[in-house]
């Protein structure tokens, strides 16, 4: 078993996401198990093998006086009592891979112990890695990119996984975007360039945006970020790819080869 957990804020992408990887992968060969830990999820667009919703409920902490997202927070912490059953039940499926959909409150994953401790626990000591979401309305300006950017780093000092951070719904990209900033993302220093050329705010907030991205620069944080669209079955392959070579280690997963 290898595990995939889909982070990122509300609206990101991470159900969809969940329901159109796993078809990828499978179309590959590979066996998938889809785990919806969204206790708070409606309508999902896949069918679950594991659902958090049948351990908590939203609803029985708002009842208890909670609001929405307190609600939230307690059932993912609850959820803890019930890790060894989920952890079972996910073992029972022997799935090749499993994607974790995950709730959009990020303190849950960015700020807060509980979301991390209850995905360790689930994990185990399978081999894991973190996809992050950025929607690509954030890679408007340099700005959405160094907050947003920020916010992935933030997940991945909590979470403490190898982290992909893909740009979703890519499809809503300016063709210059894709063209001339995602792919040079990655360049030392890019980003900040972007930062320092910008004449439309004040120094105070240039030069704290130049000196965050400095600093994902300098611990080597913002390397490939892969645009990813569920419009575009290449992308899909891709993250799939992506994902092979940080959690590969058996010789019966066959290697998707790429060129990018
Ligand atoms: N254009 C476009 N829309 C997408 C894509 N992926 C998801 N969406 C839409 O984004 C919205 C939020 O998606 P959802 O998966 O529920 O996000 P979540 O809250 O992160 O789970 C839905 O209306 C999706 O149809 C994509 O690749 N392209
Ligand atoms: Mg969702």
């Amino acid at each position: 078993m290898r595990f995939i957990v889909l982070v990122g804020p509300a609206g990101s992408g991470k159900s969809t996401l969940t329901a159109e990887l796993a078809d990828t992968i499978e179309s590959y060969g590979p066996s998938v198990a889809r785990v919806n830990y969204d206790p708070a999820a409606e309508k999902l667009p896949y069918e679950p093998e594991v659902d958090i919703r049948d351990f908590v409920t939203v609803d029985e902490f708002m009842e208890e006086g909670l609001g929405p997202n307190g609600a939230l927070i307690a059932a993912v912490d609850t959820s803890f009592k019930y890790v060894s059953e989920i952890r079972d039940k996910i073992s029972d499926i022997n799935a090749d891979y499993v994607i974790i959909d995950t709730p959009g409150q990020l303190e849950l994953f960015a700020y807060r112990v509980g979301g991390p401790v209850v995905l360790r626990a689930v994990i185990g000591d399978s081999p894991a890695a973190t996809v992050f979401l950025m929607d690509a309305v954030f890679f408007e300006e340099p700005i959405g990119m160094v907050s947003i950017l920020t916010l992935a780093s933030s997940v991945a000092v909590r979470l403490q996984l190898p982290q992909v951070n893909v740009v979703s719904k890519s499809d809503l990209l300016r063709e210059e975007v894709i063209e001339e900033v995602i792919p040079r993302l990655g360049e030392e220093g890019f980003l900040s360039g972007l930062i320092a050329s910008m004449d439309n705010v004040d120094d105070f907030v240039r030069n704290l945006a130049r000196s965050l991205s400095d600093a994902l620069y300098v611990s080597g944080f913002i390397g490939e970020v892969i645009p990813v669209s569920i419009h575009d079955p290449d992308s899909l392959s891709k993250l799939y790819a992506k994902l092979q070579q940080i959690l590969a280690g058996g010789d019966d997963y066959i290697f998707y080869d790429y060129t990018v």
